[in-house]
């Protein structure tokens, strides 16, 4: 800890295998590194396969390591998600020989990483390796990854803000990346703007959102410089700078509504009475085999209330009830994104009582927090609804 606090780029190199080959102090140094850290600005770059990533951030990386007002000389980590290969492979060779031009630079710690087979998922790998980088002093980290699946979009939740890099010629894929990867980028990228067909793509992003839109040629480092004027500017907020649906929910502050109130009861049959008295409707009820429980959910004007009774004695409910008798059990927060909060109440230290994001009634996904956490109260933190 103290050579990689120190930038000791083989200490940081050392840490970094440790934690992706989940040794046995992993745990230990991840908790260490994400003590006192600084958090690093963290950039995404997404885009379909052969899109030119590689080679902007290759060029992002030299705008950030210029000296002068502009650059700053930042340090640098890169980290570049290869979604083929668990363990070697081309792009991986590709884009070692690609960054042979910062070798000798200690300032740029690039690192590859395969996207499949991760424990914890790919996003909580990401977000770990980002914070052995910021123990290691680095300010700002490139996050290379392809836009072609829900794991790959997930990684881009990590950044602070997100590039989408898009070439000529591509018009039908831009519609179908729309659903995804389109609204988690904050800034379009028409890169390979050398090619035929620039101003037609570059028209048809300007008519499907406010976003900002750069043209790049990666090649020869024309439009970084803006691009990176832009990228700053999402970050900083300025007005005029219009931000992906995932910014402004991240920007919004995170719990957006109370989502329900848990009650334990006996039995659903025996609770319910009083609560239909009162004009509440059961929205139906719901058995949850791996929390061991059935659940009754009344509607309220914005919330619900939730009654739970326990299908087996020794359950979480069962327990509960055995303990305490009838009552509270805990309070669920709905959040935009449960995956994002899950990895960065998880990075905060935040004690969870979940190892990772469940699947519960009606299909919604959830984690509990540990009363330790949250001033006396189980809190359980629900996603919007698929
Ligand atoms: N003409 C032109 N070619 C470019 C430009 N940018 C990148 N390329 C080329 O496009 C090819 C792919 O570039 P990469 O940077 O590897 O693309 P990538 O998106 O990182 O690719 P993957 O990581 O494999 O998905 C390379 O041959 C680059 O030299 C550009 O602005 N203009
Ligand atoms: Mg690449």
């Amino acid at each position: 800890m103290e050579r990689l606090r120190a930038g000791d780029v083989r200490a940081l190199a050392r840490a970094i295998s440790l934690v992706e080959d989940g040794d046995a102090i992993a745990a230990e140094l991840l908790a260490a590194c994400r003590a006192g850290r600084k958090r690093a600005l963290r950039i995404g770059v997404t885009g379909p396969p052969g899109a030119g990533k590689s080679t902007l951030v290759d060029q992002m990386v030299r705008w950030l390591r210029a000296d002068g007002p502009q650059g700053d000389g930042k340090r640098v980590g890169v980290i570049a998600v290869d979604p083929s290969s668990p363990y070697t492979g081309g792009a991986l060779l590709g884009d070692r020989i690609r960054m042979q031009g910062f070798a000798g630079d200690d300032g740029v710690f690039i690192r590859s990483m395969a996207s499949r087979g991760v424990m914890g998922g790919l996003a909580r790998g990401v977000e770990d390796i980002c914070a052995v980088m910021e123990a290691a002093g680095r300010e700002t980290i490139l996050i290379e990854t392809v836009g072609v699946g829900q794991d790959e979009v997930e990684v881009v939740r990590v950044a602070d803000v997100t590039v989408l890099v898009l070439v000529p010629g591509m018009g039908d894929e831009v519609q179908s990346l729309k659903a995804g990867v389109m609204e988690v980028a904050d800034v379009f990228v028409v890169n390979k703007a050398d090619r035929e067909g620039a101003d037609r793509l570059e028209g048809e992003l300007r008519g499907e959102s406010e976003r900002s839109v750069v043209r790049t040629v990666a090649l020869s480092g024309e439009g970084v410089a803006e691009l990176m004027g832009v990228v700053m500017g999402v970050v900083r907020g300025f007005s005029g700078v219009t931000k992906s649906p995932m910014s402004q929910m991240r920007d919004m502050g995170h719990p957006l509504a109370l989502d329900h109130l848990g009650v334990a009861v006996r039995s659903l049959a025996g609770a319910r009475g009083f609560y239909e008295a009162l004009g509440l409707v059961v929205e139906g009820e719901e058995r949850i085999e791996h929390e061991q429980v059935r659940v009754a959910m009344l509607g309220l004007e914005g919330s619900r209330i939730e009654l739970l009774e326990a299908t087996a004695e020794d359950s979480v409910i069962g327990r509960f009830v055995a303990k305490r008798g009838e009552g509270l059990h805990h309070v669920a927060i709905r959040v935009a994104a449960v995956d994002a909060m899950f990895e960065r109440l998880k990075a905060d230290g935040v004690r969870l009582v979940s190892d990772a994001v469940k699947i519960g009634a009606g299909g919604h996904r959830y984690f509990f927090v540990h009363p330790a956490s949250t001033g006396g109260v189980l809190v359980e933190i629900v996603g919007e609804s698929a």
